[in-house]
This record gives C-alpha cells, sequence and structure tokens, in this order.
C-alpha cells in the first residue's frame, strides 16, 4: 500500500490531501519536524533529504511535492486533479513548481529555515526580513491569480493546495490577511471539501493558525 511520511501542516499536507481525494488506500507516517525526526538514521536511510513528503510507492520512493502531486493525480486521471490538456497541464505544474521552489523553497524558507541561507546570525536577520517581504509579494502574485476565479485552475486540483498551505503559514508569520481576501476565501473553500476537512482533522490542524 502507498504511505506518506508527512509532519502535520507541513508541505506534505498537498499531497495528505490528494490521497484522500483519490479515495484509494493508503498510510501515512508523522514525522515530528520540531525534534529532529526527519534527521533520525532510520528516516534518512529511505530520504536523505531529510524531509517530508516522502511517498513510498511499489516503484519505489519518491520525493518532492510538485512530482508527488503530479504522480498522485496521474494515478487516477479521471478524477481531474490535474487538466488533461496539455497547455492546461503545463499552466498547472509550473504554478505548482513556482509554489514549490520560490514561494516555498526561498520566500516562506529564508523566514522558516534561514540557517539554509547563511552562516552567519546577523546575516540570518537579513535573510528574515527579506523572506518576510517575498512572502507578502508572492501572496500578492497569488491574490491576483485567484481574483475571479473559484480554484487557480478552471476546476479544483493539484494547483489549489499550495495556496491552503500558504495562507495558514502566512497565518503563523502575522500577515495581515485581510490584505489577502482572495487567498483567504479561497482557503476557506479547499477546506470545505470534506477530503480536506477529513485530513485538517486527521494533522489536528487549522487553516487560520
Ligand atoms: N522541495 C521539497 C521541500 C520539502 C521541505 O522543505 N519540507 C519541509 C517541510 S514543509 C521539511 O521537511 N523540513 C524539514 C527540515 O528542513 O529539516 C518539496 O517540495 O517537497
Amino acid at each position: 500500500m502507498i504511505k506518506l511520511y508527512y509532519a502535520p501542516g507541513a508541505c506534505s499536507l498537498a499531497a495528505h490531501i490528494v490521497l484522500e481525494e483519490l479515495g484509494t488506500p493508503y498510510e501515512i507516517v508523522r514525522l515530528d519536524l520540531t525534534s529532529g525526526e526527519q534527521r533520525k538514521p532510520e528516516y534518512l536511510a529511505i530520504n536523505p533529504k531529510g524531509r517530508v513528503p516522502l511517498l513510498v510507492t511499489a516503484q519505489g520512493t519518491l520525493t518532492e511535492s510538485a512530482a508527488i502531486l503530479a504522480y498522485l493525480a496521474d494515478s487516477k486521471p479521471e478524477i481531474g486533479l490535474l487538466p488533461a490538456d496539455p497547455w492546461e497541464r503545463a499552466q498547472a505544474l509550473s504554478f505548482v513548481a513556482w509554489c514549490s521552489g520560490t514561494v516555498h523553497g526561498v520566500a516562506f524558507a529564508s523566514v522558516f529555515r534561514a540557517a539554509r541561507f547563511a552562516d552567519d546570525e546577523t546575516a540570518q536577520v537579513a535573510v528574515r526580513e527579506k523572506g518576510q517581504r517575498d512572502v507578502r509579494l508572492n501572496l500578492a502574485e497569488i491574490e491576483k491569480r485567484l481574483a475571479g476565479r473559484e480554484w487557480v485552475m478552471n476546476h479544483f486540483g493539484i494547483a489549489d493546495l499550495y495556496p491552503l498551505i500558504f495562507r495558514r503559514w502566512a497565518a503563523r508569520l502575522g500577515v495581515e490577511m485581510a490584505d489577502f481576501p482572495e487567498l483567504v476565501a479561497h482557503a476557506a473553500r479547499v477546506a470545505k471539501r470534506p477530503s480536506v476537512a477529513r485530513v485538517l482533522a486527521t494533522e489536528g490542524i487549522r487553516i487560520d493558525a
């Protein structure tokens, strides 16, 4: 059976939601990132990157959210979590890749994990400050993308999951959410889906804190 290693509220939330949307059986294994379980030898043995998500499939292990989300969506194309049309599909993947690489990997990581970007503590303060500004600039881009739309693409799909995660992380950073009404409304729509509500309950998290 497919297995997901995740941490509550981490970017692995997206893969967790897709697994629940698919409706096929899966197992989850929870890691506590704050106590450093992701760096324990037993986990590094299966994922040398020391991060979540990690998907364990019959074919082997898979890391990187963008690839995991596309792989899972393609495992049941009839559900339509990734558009079939090549252009639409590329647009959805472009959005997911930007969320994963730039918004998460640069902006949020600069705030949450400044030590990745600088050894020096004074430099880390500057990295965090820049990250705080970049988060707001990136959220403003997502806000524009969502304006007047229900979903990132024409239908709910994998492209809608990072905005939900970012809405939660932004609240935790103290971002003034009133500045991002489209993002807040979109996250509320996503959270209303029964699969998402189940996953939030399982992970023990809320979207606004
Ligand atoms: N590029 C990876 C990033 C994965 C990642 O950074 N995950 C975070 C949680 S959101 C993590 O495991 N952090 C643990 C650490 O940095 O020690 C992806 O998109 O899957």
